[in-house]
């Protein structure tokens, strides 16, 4: 017989991966997990799929009925005490006859913030905190970031040959990985509240940058059911305006936003005729779009947990100096496109070895015939 806080971290752990089933949907509110246990049973599963519906704990509630009365509830967030788009979810524990809260981490967000727990302890329930606390902020990293006041959080991807070539001198680059590399990055863009890329990107290659199903075969992002998949925020960096109308981006699914620091009315207009939005922001002293105004910007107003960077070497280069990047995916195929070719990063001014940028690898894996490296920048 195992002991209770082994019990408490195993019943948390199937909590969590309850909570995962959210991570494409749930964007911006966090994804959170829910089991109710009663003498050693599990009589209620529920998580939270999309923002605006049920809450885990309410689906897992709906799910145990009668049973909940006296049962312990894991939960992956602490129960939220406000009435936001749902009502508090502590109180509907309480209602329900919970004698037992064991909760992976405290909800960051200012409007909780531990009230939670004092609502459902006045209530008389038994509180366990910290259970799996590591496993349960790795999975809303973005959702911490955004509710303590940073940034959110930045992933960059990238494909590059085996020299390190991320497109020809023409900007051609279709395509250097293969599907599985591919699909990964639809993952990647599906839990992303915005991606975000350079105009380059578009007069190229005309990205769509949506989630989107394969012509056959399985999908790479589970189907939520019954609903069209929850697309990003595209955001295109386009420091003069210069978007076509045509842009395949435009006309998708879901919305585009453009960067600028362009005050051209008439082309502001006509962009947004043909569906786009357009935000004009400081201007580097380079003539640059400032990049960290739109990251806050990203943060603050659009509510974005999790950023996607998907671009060429000049916005990528630009990124990294801003301190902007939290992870990296590079994709590495088995190629090689030659000196001519464009490489990864342009960043100004390193000649000497001393102005290196040192990364940490934190994960390699193949994904078909690539290998995607896993890398995070180093604090210097
Ligand atoms: C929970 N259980 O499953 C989730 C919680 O706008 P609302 O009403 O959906 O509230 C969103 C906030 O509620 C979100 O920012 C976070 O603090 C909390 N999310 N809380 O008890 C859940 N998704
Ligand atoms: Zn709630």
């Amino acid at each position: 017989m195992s002991g209770q806080f082994e019990m408490d971290a195993l019943y948390m752990a199937h909590a969590l991966r309850l909570a995962e089933r959210g991570r494409y949907t749930t964007a911006p509110n966090p994804c959170v997990g829910c089991v109710l246990v009663r003498d050693g049973q599990i009589v209620g599963e529920g998580w939270h799929l999309w923002v605006g519906e049920n809450h885990a704990e309410v689906n897992a509630l709906h799910d145990a009925g009668d049973q909940a009365r006296g049962a312990t509830a894991y939960v992956t967030l602490e129960p939220c005490s406000h009435h936001g788009r749902t009502p508090p979810c502590s109180q509907a524990l309480v209602d329900a006859g919970i004698v037992r809260l064991v909760v992976a981490m405290q909800d960051p967000n200012p409007q909780v913030a531990g009230r939670g727990f004092r609502m459902c302890e006045d209530a008389g329930i038994e509180i366990v905190r910290g259970v799996l606390e590591a496993d349960a902020m790795a999975l809303n990293r973005g959702f911490v970031a955004r509710m303590t006041g940073r940034r959110p959080f930045t992933r960059l991807k990238m494909a590059m040959s085996m020299d390190g070539r991320t497109a020809m001198a023409s900007g051609e680059s279709q395509w250097i990985t293969g599907p599985a590399a591919r699909d990964e990055v639809q993952r990647l863009r599906a839990l992303s509240s915005a991606v975000v890329t350079g105009i380059d990107s578009i007069l190229y290659d005309d990205s769509r940058l949506t989630v989107r199903l394969p012509e056959a075969g399985e999908p790479a992002v589970p189907v939520p059911a019954g609903r069209p998949y929850r697309q990003p925020l595209r955001v295109v960096v386009d420091t003069h305006l210069r978007m076509p109308v045509a842009a395949r981006c435009l006309s998708e699914p879901g919305r585009t936003l453009i960067a600028t620091i362009s005050t051209d009315e008439t082309k502001r207009q006509v962009l947004e005729r043909a569906g786009a939005s357009c935000i004009v922001l400081p201007a580097t002293p380079d003539g640059q779009v400032d990049l960290e105004a739109l990251w806050r910007y990203l943060g603050q107003q659009e509510a974005c947990n999790d950023i996607l960077l998907e671009t060429g070497a000049t916005l990528a280069g630009a990124a990294l100096e801003a301190g902007l990047v939290d992870e990296m995916h590079l994709f590495m195929a088995p190629t090689l496109l030659g000196p001519e070719a464009r490489p990864l990063f342009s960043m100004a001014g390193m000649t000497a070895m001393a102005h290196q940028r040192h990364l940490h690898i934190e994960d390699v894996r193949a994904f078909g015939d690539d290998w995607r490296i896993l890398a995070r920048p180093r604090i210097q």
